[in-house]
């Protein structure tokens, strides 16, 4: 054995709702992407860093690839999850065992700017499928006629063959640096976090559409002297219809939706948590370029 320091990038790919920011959650073992069952809960990419025995794998979660047409923000999704895949060590991309691989991801595989880098098919959430069924759909995916190194059943959320699947990645990281010190796990300032928090309660509490025509901004954040974080987060809608149902009768879904996130992020954070939640109408917003780089999107979006 040398004591050689081994590091390396993995982006974890593919279309909404298959369990990536699950995945991230689970190998971290905390949470740091939010999840919810509505497509396009992620929307910036989201890092881990892993350490293990001088090895050090750095996850990249990203938005779901889809078909992006609509506005500025679904092509800011797309652009940043295709993105993440360049100049990575590995590319993981995820489908759900129930649907397998579809034409779509056909395409996109074939899309990905990976470069020379190998790619796992992870076919996730077997536990939703009955045992049998899993050999003729590794049998078929293999068939797929894409490049895949290796085709490679999980459940996220059980966690089976989550620990195979790390230390294989494990094995293919190569000498390098660690590219982040031991007690950082990820890049997202604690502001940006408590931000995704009062979203993921959005997405789990409203209905319909309403959840992507929404975004949350902590304009304000303040260590009190006792200890507690203070927390100011804008939640920001395109209509009026929609100020209204956010807030909820007599200010209900609201308070709702605040005391769910306080609660959380006191557990995640450690320390009391004063939360203050606004919200505001900013018309179009999913198409302006400036807010949306006030989110993180790179200033190239493409139109
Ligand atoms: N049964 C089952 N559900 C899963 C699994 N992984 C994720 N999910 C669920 O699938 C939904 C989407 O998960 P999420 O991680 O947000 O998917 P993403 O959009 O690909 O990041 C959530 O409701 C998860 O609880 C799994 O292994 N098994
Ligand atoms: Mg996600």
């Amino acid at each position: 054995m040398t004591d050689t320091f081994r590091s390396g990038f993995v982006a974890i790919v593919g279309r909404p709702n298959m369990g990536k920011s699950t995945f991230l959650n689970r190998v971290m073992g905390q949470k740091l992407a939010i999840v919810s069952p509505k497509p396009q809960t992620t929307r910036t990419r989201v890092l881990g860093a892993l350490n293990r025995d001088n090895c050090q794998i750095v996850f990249l979660d990203t938005p779901g690839i889809h078909k992006a047409g609509k506005n500025l923000l679904n092509r800011a999704m797309v652009q940043t999850a295709m993105q993440s895949c360049q100049e990575v060590d590995a590319v993981l991309y995820f489908v759900d065992a129930q649907r397998g691989v579809t034409e779509g991801d056909l395409e996109i595989v074939q899309r990905l700017p990976r470069g020379e880098a190998p790619i796992y098919l992870i076919i996730n959430k077997v536990d939703q499928i009955p045992q049998e069924s899993l050999l003729p759909l590794l049998a078929k995916a293999g068939e797929s006629g894409l490049p895949f190194d290796e085709v490679i059943p999980i459940s996220a959320l059980e966690g089976s063959n989550v620990d195979y699947l790390v230390g294989l990645l494990d094995a293919k990281m190569v000498e390098g640096p660690r590219y982040f010190p031991e007690g950082m796990v990820t890049d997202q300032p604690e502001r940006f976090i408590a931000g995704e928090i009062v979203r993921e309660k959005l997405f789990l509490n409203l209905q319909q559409e309403l959840p992507y025509a929404l975004a949350v901004q902590v304009e304000h954040y303040e260590e009190r002297e006792s200890g507690a974080l203070e927390f100011h987060a804008l939640i920001i809608v395109h209509r009026d219809s929609h100020k209204a149902m956010v807030i909820g009768k007599q200010g209900a879904m609201l308070k709702k939706i605040g005391s769910a996130a306080r609660y959380e992020l006191e557990r995640l954070l450690g320390c009391k948590v004063i939360l203050k939640c606004w919200v505001k109408v900013k018309k179009d917003w999913m198409d302006n370029r400036q807010l949306l780089q006030e989110f993180g999107y790179p200033d190239d979006l493409r139109e």
